[in-house]
């Protein structure tokens, strides 16, 4: 039976009557309206087709949110350790310190009780304030406090599907076993993506065999029942200081000398690994060929034939990311991304807010089924590494963190054919200003959550 005021919250939004309609949408939900909203773009030669619209609702619980909910609540057999501590206990380990320590955070602070992260996302902007009233009126009803709230938008016009930087974001996604379908001719890849690579369901939800390991075990992560289908959700707000990011490339460009043929843009596309457009580096090493160059191949690459890391640097954010090299397991670091911007485009001419006054970045909020395995992992030992991937290559060299999102004052090693090494130092222009570990449960148990079943 349900108990208090955040349970009758829950069941309003997820009624234990599994005949009751849930607000809260199912990622089969979102997929199937996706794939009908590409199709009409398509249909109508890439514009957005204007009757397509949705709204949709997400809930991640937090540890305590869960255990407020369903006080006891039994985890084992697992441990899920950095859920439970929580994100700004788990800083010390992501080198967020200074500006990106979790005392100066908007969202996410220890001394900030956070129990649910609620994602309410639109294709209209009145849908949107529409839903968001109902919702802040169904908290305010049942005693929930609304901690923090954050407004995310798709840049606007040609910056659309880009991140504040200029990048265009969002094209690579692992591909899912048993939700996404694979390549007749070659089941390793996703249908109609090429050099998407199929993934394991375990590797982003409870309860699912997970990418074989080196020994061929696909044990699913230890968890209880009521963990099953459900996928952990790590949330962080990174602040991007555009005008100090492209300034220090500037800057960086103007060391090398002067007969260098280094462009500032072919330099900002290594630190990424693909040009603003999108296109990979390792597909277009010199100069960008957008216009020749066909969208759907822009994840067919592998780095298999530059190990030295002349066309994609070894310390680029995308490499060191997804190394696309079964030598290093990435099938079991991938993570599902569903960021968004936030914050408007910088733009100083445009008058207050659009300037170096106003706090802009990434909603970075992903999918997976181990925090520690794969978030974590990516930032700690992969970003964060000056040593990754040439201590793994075995070839001893230091390449440099992530310039991106790695260490603060990153010294990277840009090597390329026939030319000494070069040596930069890039200061880090991205900052956490937030950060919260969630776990979205399955539909199942958001219902028996309401209904104070568990
Ligand atoms: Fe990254 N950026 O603009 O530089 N990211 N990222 N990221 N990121 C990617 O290939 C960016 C962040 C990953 O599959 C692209 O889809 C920025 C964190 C992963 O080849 C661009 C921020 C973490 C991929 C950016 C940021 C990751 C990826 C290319 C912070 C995890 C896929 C788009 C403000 C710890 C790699 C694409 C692959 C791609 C940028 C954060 C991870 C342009 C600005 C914190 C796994």
């Amino acid at each position: 039976m349900m108990r208090n005021g955040r349970g009758i919250w829950l069941a309003e939004l997820v009624p234990p009557d599994p005949e009751r309609p849930a607000r809260i949408a199912t990622v089969r939900q979102v997929a199937i309206f996706n794939e009908q909203f590409s199709e009409a773009r398509r249909r109508r030669g890439g514009d957005d087709p204007e009757k397509l619209k949705a709204v949709w609702v997400n809930l991640g619980l937090t540890h305590p949110g869960l255990l407020a909910l369903a006080p006891g609540l039994d985890f084992a057999p697992g441990d899920f350790a950095a859920f439970r501590e929580g994100a700004p206990a788990r800083a010390p380990h992501l080198l967020d310190a200074g500006p990106s320590g979790p005392d100066h955070w908007v969202v996410g602070r220890a001394d900030q009780t956070i129990h649910a992260v609620l994602i309410v996302a639109a294709d209209d902007v009145d849908d949107l304030r529409g839903e968001l009233d109902t919702m802040r009126k169904r908290a305010a009803r049942h005693g929930l406090v609304v901690v923090f709230e954050q407004r995310g938008d798709t840049l606007p016009g040609a910056r659309a599907g880009h991140e504040h930087f200029g990048f265009k974001d969002g094209i690579s996604q692992p591909g899912v076993i048993g939700f996404h379908s694979a390549e007749k001719e070659n089941p390793e890849e996703r249908a109609g993506h090429p050099g998407t690579e199929m993934i394991a369901a375990g590797e982003f939800v409870l309860g699912h065999p997970r990418h074989p390991d080196a020994g061929g075990d696909t044990a699913p992560h230890p968890h209880p029942a009521w963990m099953a289908n459900g996928a952990f959700q790590v949330f962080r707000r990174l602040s991007q200081d555009v005008p100090g990011w492209w300034s220090q490339v500037t800057t960086r460009r103007q060391s090398l000398p002067e007969d260098d043929p280094m462009s500032e843009d072919l330099l900002a596309a290594k630190l990424v690994g693909r040009w603003r457009s999108g296109t990979p580096l390792a597909l277009a090493p010199e100069r960008d060929n957008r216009s020749a160059q066909d969208r759907s191949l822009d994840n067919n690459f592998d780095y298999d034939n530059d190990r030295e890391g002349h066309k994609t640097p070894r310390f680029a954010h995308i490499r060191k990311m997804y190394p696309r090299d079964a030598q290093f397991g990435d099938d079991r670091r991938r993570i599902i991304r569903r960021g968004i911007p936030f914050g408007r485009p910088f733009d100083p001419a445009a008058g207050r807010g659009r300037g170096v006054d106003a706090d802009r970045g990434l909603l970075f909020n992903v999918y997976m089924a181990s925090i520690e395995e794969q978030f974590e992992f990516l930032q700690q030992t992969w970003a964060n590494s000056a040593r990754f991937p040439g201590n793994a290559f075995g070839d001893g060299r230091t390449d440099g963190p992530d310039p991106v999102i790695g260490e603060d004052r990153a010294p990277v090693e840009l090597r390329r054919p026939n030319q000494p090494d070069v040596h930069l130092d890039f200061r880090r222009f991205v900052h956490t200003s937030g950060a919260v570990y969630a776990f979205a449960p399955a539909l199942s148990t958001l219902r028996q959550l309401a209904a104070g079943a568990l």
